[in-house]
């Protein structure tokens, strides 16, 4: 079956996360993605946390799935007249070196558009025009500058860091977005343009409903905060711990076995629609003819004894029975999964979104496919390429190089 991007060439020139994690779900969607490497090093997360010594690392892995491999240096003459080949033959371009690095390449924006005028250029950075936008940026400093540490952590303590990789992958996810409205926006106009997604734009944009709750303080403390209705607030959005932070109520319950189990816990939404039944469940019947708790707005002030109780029931089941009580009267409800259980999840094996890969220096291992599904365009994870595995089929194919051109190429380190 054709794919959805099949046709589409992607010159792929990211590295670590974010602008990998772009690229690999355009190959997913069928795109022919082509990524430049730096001769004899390539991707430097390649070698980094590596669990296997000289095998290329699950960090690289798992982000690099369904690409061909090339390697090239763009600031050798004939690296500059391969890589501007390349532009001639891609429709996409992708980049998130540091900023001012791709110029000092010698291929700025400018220079890609006369090369190739319906060239989709995308480029993700730290941040946008601005004061900081020479900066180099990490995972955890888009965190930081795009609203959500400020907003993460337990309630009275630091901010707090979140292992969701929103700064890194939730970029890559977003220029996806935009690459693909470019290219649909082609299809009108025959012209190329420039996409650029800055990661603290993008984090912010996940932190959408923290920027909502900055400005309804001004109209009074957040009443879905109730533990800081006698604390005060000092002036911005406080850090939520586990409260669920929208319009209803919901916090984390231990679950029988607790003590030693790091992950014996389920998260309980405790929805009005919901109340009585659970209200029943867990022995507190009279709560439901009680003014002081049969109304959303009575109980927000005692959020926390409510919870306790509702906690009490939670620690006499195991996480797994507390959800399958639940379920069934529509309490909305998840269980904390770890990594390894969700690893071992027979159903997300069957739907593609947890995979096994077979790879000629590791062996098996297991990623994350693609969780947006098609259902004209089924994606087949294959495995991350070996550094340069596909340079001498490309310099052919598309750069026209016979094998005298590419052994000189190879001489001079050009590639
Ligand atoms: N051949 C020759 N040189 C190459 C090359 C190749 N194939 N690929 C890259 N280089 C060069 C670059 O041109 C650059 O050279 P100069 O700085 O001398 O001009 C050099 O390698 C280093 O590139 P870099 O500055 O992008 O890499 P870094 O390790 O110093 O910084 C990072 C990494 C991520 C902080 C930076 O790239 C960045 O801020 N990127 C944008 C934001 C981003 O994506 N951050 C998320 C990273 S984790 O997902």
């Amino acid at each position: 079956m054709e794919k959805a991007l099949e046709g589409i060439r992607i010159l792929d020139m990211t590295h670590v996360q974010s602008g990998p994690a772009c690229t690999q779900l355009l190959a997913w969607f069928g795109a022919d993605v082509i990524k430049i490497e730096r001769p004899g090093e390539g991707d430097p997360t390649r070698s980094q946390l590596r669990d296997i010594p000289d095998a290329d690392s699950l960090y690289f892995t798992m982000l690099n799935s369904n690409k061909r491999s090339i390697t090239l240096n763009p600031k050798t003459p004939e690296g500059k007249r391969i890589l501007t080949k390349l532009i001639e033959m891609c429709d996409v371009m992708v980049e998130n070196f540091a900023p001012g690095a791709i110029e000092r390449m010698g291929f700025p924006w400018e220079t890609i558009q006369q090369i190739n005028p319906r060239m989709i250029y995308a480029s993700l950075k730290g941040f946008g025009p601005g004061p900081y936008e020479d900066c180099k940026v990490y995972e955890n400093v888009a965190q930081c500058c795009g609203g959500a540490a400020s907003t993460t952590g337990e309630l009275h303590g630091a901010p707090m860091m979140s292992g969701a990789q929103i700064g890194d992958s939730g970029t890559g996810i977003h220029l996806v977005a935009g690459i693909l409205a470019a290219l649909l926006q082609r299809e009108k106009t025959g012209r190329g343009q420039r996409v650029t997604c800055a990661m603290q734009d993008a984090v912010l944009n996940l932190c959408r409903v923290k920027l909502r709750d900055q400005q309804r303080l001004a109209h009074g403390p957040l009443k879905e905060y109730p533990q800081y209705l006698n604390g005060g607030f000092n002036g911005s959005v406080p850090r939520a711990g586990n409260a669920s932070g929208g319009g209803h109520p919901g916090w984390l319950m231990r679950c029988k076995g607790w003590e030693t189990d790091q992950d014996a816990y389920i998260y309980v939404v405790a929805q009005s629609q919901a109340f009585a039944a659970l209200a029943k469940l867990i022995g507190h019947e009279d709560w439901l003819a009680d003014p002081e708790y049969n109304t959303p707005e009575a109980r927000l002030n005692k959020l926390d004894k409510v919870f306790a109780e509702i906690e009490k029931w939670t620690m006499t089941m195991t996480k797994m029975e507390v959800m399958a009580t639940l379920n069934p009267l529509n309490v909305p409800c998840g269980p904390i999964l770890s990594m390894k259980e969700i690893a071992q999840e027979p159903a997300l094996r069957k739907t593609g979104t947890v995979v096994e890969v077979a790879h000629p220096e590791r062996g098996k291992y297991l990623t994350v496919g693609n969780p947006i599904k098609l259902s004209d365009s089924p994606v087949e994870v294959r495995r991350s390429p070996l550094l340069g595995e596909h340079t001498e089929e490309i310099l052919r194919n598309l750069v026209g190089m016979n094998e005298n051109d590419i052994h000189a190429a190879r001489q001079q380190g050009v590639i």
